[in-house]
């Protein structure tokens, strides 16, 4: 498949078939493990199983045999929905959504994670409290504070609203309901909220949710006192339309880390016939920054993946004058553009294609109405795949230069501005070659005050030994 032109090389995805969210993120014993939504049978989702990964640089990765089955006759006869990882003094074990009904679930695993038992008391969360519907009730996500187990689990109130719902324990089987922790204040905020993270950053609290229907994951930043959330804060934590259900961990050198599922923009049969679907993020990094608003970066462990390198240093950019690569033809790239906008209405990046430059994709910032955007439009003479705008509201403060990140693999295209704007979409280019990417700035001059540019390596996937 590595010959697939759409399969990404740097991003996680597994052997083949079918991938969705990322689950039980964990680092145990120098691992990162990696587990995720998994259907072994073919390229589309269908009974869920866990698959699984590990890794020691969050960028190299070891497959696992899958870690979670259902059970056939069972409380998770119909899929092992997601769920998340902790540390129970030693001993690693999953809390997980069985289904159907939709129930909370726990396994226990053996010290390398490979092997897991499904626990006796299951289910140990039979259905949510009154007033929320037992048909959407899932996606557990745990954390041990003050001497206890917290848990919050996504669900739908009986009005149609998300909802996060507080739990606490003692030993991650008998679970007592605190109070929902936030519900949907609108409609616009989703029916059922999937996959819910809550999580401590700086002194702030931040929650994650995954609405049904928006399709994208919001953020809500605020104050967790009494087992009440406030938030004072709320935004999309990826606008580029292929980002969803994310989860986040905290690794021994205290990172907040993110991955997230990456969908594929093409149609079903697509994904079927080429064997493989879904696709994780770059490991992020979360923090808070001085104004309290969030920040997201790659984890410096993708550096790793980093080849042959160019350097162009301060040159001014004009619309008869891009600044042209021609010789980096690799769809494997990373590209870091430190910009001073200048008097230029639009500055960013174009990937055009071989040989005429029928396909082509653009990452723009648009200095005037302050915005981030991926163009699709031209990206591929397929009609099949999606090729609508990803854009979400970017400004730069007065004097601020743009500091551009941007990660190509393949059909997977991340973006980071400034560290607080990220915008991740799929491409699908049916030419076979690019002709380099090219620095552009439209109607009026523009300064690139640094643009550095990698080849990246594919990442290193080996399959375990039986
Ligand atoms: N995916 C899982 C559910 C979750 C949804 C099923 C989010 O547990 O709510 O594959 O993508």
């Amino acid at each position: 498949m590595t010959d697939d032109l759409h399969r990404p090389r740097y991003h996680f995805l597994p052997p083949s078939n079918w991938m969705n969210d990322p689950n039980g993120l964990i680092q145990f014993d120098g691992w990162y493990h990696l587990f995720y939504q998994h259907n072994p049978e073919q390229a589309w989702w269908g009974t869920m199983h866990w698959g699984h990964a590990r890794s020691r640089n969050l960028v190299d990765w070891e497959h696992l045999p899958i870690a979670l089955q259902p059970t056939s006759g069972g409380y998770d006869k119909n899929g092992c929905f997601s769920g998340c990882a902790v540390d129970n003094d030693g001993v690693p074990t999953l809390i997980y959504t069985g289904v159907e009904p939709q129930v909370q679930c726990v396994a226990t695993g053996t010290p390398d994670l490979v092997t897991w038992t499904k626990h006796r008391a299951n289910p140990v969360l039979a259905a949510p409290p009154k007033g929320f519907d037992p048909a959407d009730f899932r996606d557990p996500y745990v954390w041990m504070q003050d001497g206890q187990w917290l848990m919050v689990v996504g669900a739908r109130t009986l009005e149609n609203r998300g909802a996060a719902l507080l739990y606490r324990s003692e030993d991650l089987t008998r679970w007592e309901f605190l109070n929902p922790l936030l519900q949907a204040q609108t409609e616009a905020w989703g029916r059922v909220w999937e996959c819910p993270n809550f999580f401590q950053l700086g002194d702030k609290w931040v929650l994650l949710v995954s609405p049904v229907p928006l399709g994208r994951t919001i953020y809500f930043i605020g104050q967790f006192e009494g087992n009440r959330f406030l938030p004072e804060d709320m935004g999309d934590l990826d606008r580029g339309g292929s980002f969803y259900a994310p989860q986040t961990f905290l690794d021994t050198k205290g990172r907040r880390l993110l991955f997230g599922w990456l969908r594929e923009d093409r149609i079903k049969e697509e994904q079927l016939n080429s064997g493989w679907s879904g696709a994780q993020t770059l490991p992020r990094v979360l923090s808070l920054a001085d104004d309290g608003s969030l920040r997201q970066e790659p984890a410096s462990e993708v550096e790793l993946l980093r080849g042959s390198h160019r350097r162009i240093n301060r040159q001014k950019v004009t619309p008869e004058n891009p600044i042209r690569l021609t010789d980096l033809r690799s769809d494997l790239l990373e590209i870091k553009a430190v910009v001073d906008p200048g008097d230029a209405m639009m500055v960013g990046l174009r990937f055009p294609r071989m040989p005429d430059l029928e396909e082509q994709t653009f990452v723009l910032y648009d200095c005037r109405n302050g915005g981030l955007s991926i163009d699709r439009s031209v990206s591929s003479l397929d009609p099949h795949v999606n090729s609508d705008e990803c854009r979400c509201d970017f400004h730069l403060a007065e004097g601020e230069f743009l500091d551009l990140r941007v990660f190509l693999d393949r059909s997977v295209i991340e973006v980071y501005a400034n560290g607080r704007a990220c915008l991740t979409a799929r491409i699908y280019p049916t030419l076979p070659e690019g002709t380099g990417p090219e620095f552009l700035s439209m109607f009026g001059a523009s300064t690139v005050r640094s643009l550095d540019v990698w080849e990246l390596r594919p990442a290193e996937f080996v399959q375990a030994a039986p």
